[in-house]
């Protein structure tokens, strides 16, 4: 139990302030009906459920400047930044339970001032259907979901890019995705410009999910800080229809489970968001429950013993 990998923090954050589609506000709930704690306890993980964080309704206005809901997307993602790096600085894995994907800027800024302050080299794994590196100019609809790389990486409103304390919060160097399959067209310009690390899934369908992880968690050592930032409409919608943006084409129930095994392989989990689950659009909980199986096998479920690796 001495293992901060095992002192687990959960952290609700019902917001959907920066989404396209409402219901997402719902998913913290959701997550812990599907059983998150319980799960989690049974593979000898101390979980201590802090709650949900408040901050502004959702007032549903149209973009002002490229942007929806700035004011409020700012509010909630100080507050995410402030819970999330309280439970790291007391040595503690905090769980961010979106939520829409906005509130990644407050988690991963969070993460990565948490690294600054103790000497850790910081990896982020991005699994989404969607790059999320949208900019005010590039932006098809001004949700900010669609933003938070880019404003992690410095390209977005001083009020976000700056919530960390520094700017910008991460090198694109140290991100790599997973599962994409839609970009907008300018967004993808800047992508490539930026060279970002993106393993598609025209990637994943020739190389395998083996392949595609074993080179996205290439170059991990010790002082590796290991952040997912797990979007759940990253899975197939056929698995997983309870998320905003469903996008057909996305990794099975199998390639998704070997995807989680081998990070959880690498002991170097150290924070994780799950994002954009909105049980408005969901089939009797199903999306959660897969979430929180996929959860279990971050956190070391296996079919059979394992030899260390
Ligand atoms: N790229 C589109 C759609 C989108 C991004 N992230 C989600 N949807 N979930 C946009 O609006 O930026
Ligand atoms: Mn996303
Ligand atoms: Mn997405």
């Amino acid at each position: 139990m001495s293992d901060p990998v095992r002192r687990v923090s959960l952290i609700g954050a019902p917001t959907d302030i920066g989404a396209g589609a409402r219901g997402a506000s719902m998913g913290p709930e959701a997550m812990r009906v599907a059983g998150l704690q319980t799960t989690l306890e049974s593979h000898e993980v101390e979980v201590q459920d802090r709650g949900n964080l408040g901050g502004p309704s959702n007032p549903w206005l149209p973009p002002v400047e490229g942007y929806r809901h700035l004011e409020q997307v700012v509010a909630w993602n100080r507050a995410v930044h402030d819970a999330v790096h309280a439970e790291l600085a007391d040595g503690r894995m905090p769980i961010l339970l979106g939520g829409d994907h906005c509130l990644a800027i407050g988690s991963i800024s969070a993460v990565a001032r948490h690294c600054r302050e103790t000497g850790k080299r910081l990896r982020v794994l991005w699994l989404d259907a969607h790059a999320d590196f949208n900019t005010s100019r590039l932006t098809p609809s001004g949700n900010i979901h669609g933003m938070p790389v880019a404003c992690l990486c410095g390209h977005g409103p001083k009020e976000l890019v700056e919530i960390g304390g520094q700017v910008p919060a991460l090198n694109p160097k140290w991100v790599r995705q997973i599962g994409i399959r839609s970009v907008d067209p300018g967004e993808k310009r800047f992508v490539h410009e930026v060279g970002l690390e993106v393993f598609d899934m025209r990637y994943i369908d020739e190389m395998g999910m083996r392949h595609t992880m074993e080179l996205a968690l290439a170059t991990l050592d010790a002082n590796t800080h290991l952040h997912v930032s797990f979007d759940v409409d990253f899975l197939d919608p056929e698995i997983a229809p309870g998320v905003g943006t469903t996008i057909p084409g996305g990794p099975t129930y199998r390639e998704a489970q070997l995807c989680m095994e081998m990070i959880a392989d690498t002991g170097r989990l150290a924070s994780l968001d799950v994002m954009e689950l909105n049980p408005a659009l969901d089939v009797r909980n199903k999306t959660a429950v897969l979430a929180v199986d996929l959860i279990e096998s971050l956190f070391g479920k296996s079919t059979l013993m394992r030899a260390p690796r």
